[in-house]
This record gives structure tokens, C-alpha cells and sequence, in this order.
């Protein structure tokens, strides 16, 4: 496809002080953000989860490629079959695969073999990273840099779903090869991650961990 450009549609042009304020307001909004795994099954509904992938999708990727396919699963039977595959998967990472470092690595988060979120959150969010494309004819053509652009939209699914009010878990069952048989996807994609996400339960409880500070995270050359 040839060079084709039209004017920028959209620039906010914002004071420096608005543009502080919006950091300060971005930033208190998102460190609110926390893993959750004691979800209730109160429903979202699905023009919520349709805005958050519209959202997520429109993340920069390599040459445009847009590598990445969102499979919402708020069907009954289909999150019970994942919860049943995932589960087998756990009980082989807890009781095998894992290093006994891995395993004190994991004992913060207090997680476990039983995984049953899997049902009873409203929506699951399986996320595809697509390793090639395939044009009208089936074709094979290249994408670039597919995992770090599949890692953008997935930070930007789960912005907007905070955003939205909903608490999520960034879920990733190794391996996670039955979530493309469970969902039918085609050859030329892998699951990438799953997103559990819905409303926490009222009594739900989280780790006490801590945020690395600016300077831990940062170094600046002013
Ligand atoms: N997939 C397992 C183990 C697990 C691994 C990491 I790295 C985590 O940050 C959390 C859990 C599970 O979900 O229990």
C-alpha cells in the first residue's frame, strides 16, 4: 500500500498546567488498579467490554499489523470448560513444572491451584497474538514485533477496564494452548493472556504489596 496521510484530526494542545493536572488525575486513577481474584458474579454488560476492546485495539503496533484478536467469553458452559482446563494445567505447574523458587516467589499472592474466577466472573477476555496474517486468499503475510504490540493493547484493555469501573486479573495458565482449541481460533494465532474482569466480591481481599517509588522505577538526564 502506497504512502497515503491525511491532517492530524485530534491534537489536545493543553496549558502546562492543565497537562499536570491530567497526569496528577491519570496517575491517582490508575494507582488505584489492583489484581483481584474474589469476583461476584454481578453481570457487566456487553457494550461496556466492546468499548474496552475498541480501546485496546486501537494500540500502536509494528507496521500497523494490529496483530491481535479479543475472544469475550461470557458464556456459562465455555468459561467452565476453560475453568477445567485451566485447573489441569495449575495442578501440573504447582506439582511439577514450578521451581521451588518460582513457588516462594508466588507465595505473596497467596494463589493456588483452584482458579474459580474462572466461572463465576461475568467475563473472561482471551487475548490472541497473531504470529503471522493471512490476506482474502489465505495468504501468508509478516507481522512485526507481535508480542511487544499484543503487550500494549492488553496494558490498554486493562486501563480501560479500570477505567470502566471493573477489576481484573491479568491470568496466564502455562501453557494456555487449550484456550485456542476451547475457542476455535486458527493456526496462526497463540493465546497470548486471559483477563478475568467483572466487579469484585464485597469482601474481596488482595495482597498488601508496594509500588517501587519514582527513583527506584526511573533515572532522568535533564
Ligand atoms: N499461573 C499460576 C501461577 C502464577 C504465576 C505468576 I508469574 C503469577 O504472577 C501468578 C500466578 C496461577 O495463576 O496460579
Amino acid at each position: 500500500m502506497k504512502k497515503q496521510f491525511i491532517p492530524l484530526p485530534f491534537y489536545a494542545n493543553y496549558s502546562d498546567q492543565t497537562m499536570l493536572d491530567k497526569a496528577h488525575a491519570f496517575n491517582n486513577m490508575i494507582q488505584k488498579r489492583r489484581t483481584v481474584r474474589d469476583f461476584s458474579s454481578k453481570p457487566v454488560s456487553k457494550q461496556v467490554i466492546e468499548q474496552c476492546i475498541l480501546a485496546a485495539a486501537s494500540a500502536p503496533s509494528g507496521a500497523h499489523m494490529q496483530p491481535w484478536h479479543f475472544v469475550a467469553i461470557g458464556n456459562q458452559d465455555i468459561k467452565s470448560e476453560i475453568r477445567i482446563a485451566a485447573e489441569t494445567e495449575e495442578k501440573e505447574f504447582y506439582q511439577h513444572r514450578a521451581s521451588k523458587e518460582w513457588l516462594k516467589a508466588l507465595e505473596p499472592l497467596g494463589t493456588d491451584t483452584s482458579k474459580p474466577f474462572l466461572e463465576e466472573a461475568p467475563w473472561l477476555i482471551a487475548v490472541f497474538a497473531q504470529r503471522y496474517g493471512l490476506d482474502a486468499e489465505g495468504n501468508r503475510f509478516k507481522h512485526y514485533y507481535t508480542p511487544e504490540s499484543v503487550g500494549i493493547a492488553c496494558g490498554m484493555l486493562i486501563t480501560a477496564l479500570h477505567n470502566s469501573g471493573l477489576t481484573t486479573l491479568t491470568h496466564t495458565p502455562s501453557p494456555m494452548g487449550f484456550l485456542k482449541q476451547i475457542l476455535k481460533r486458527p493456526d496462526n494465532e497463540r493465546a497470548y493472556m486471559l483477563i478475568v474482569c467483572g466487579h469484585p466480591t464485597n469482601d474481596a481481599q488482595i495482597p498488601n504489596l508496594k509500588r517501587n517509588s519514582l527513583s527506584q522505577v526511573s533515572t532522568f538526564f535533564e
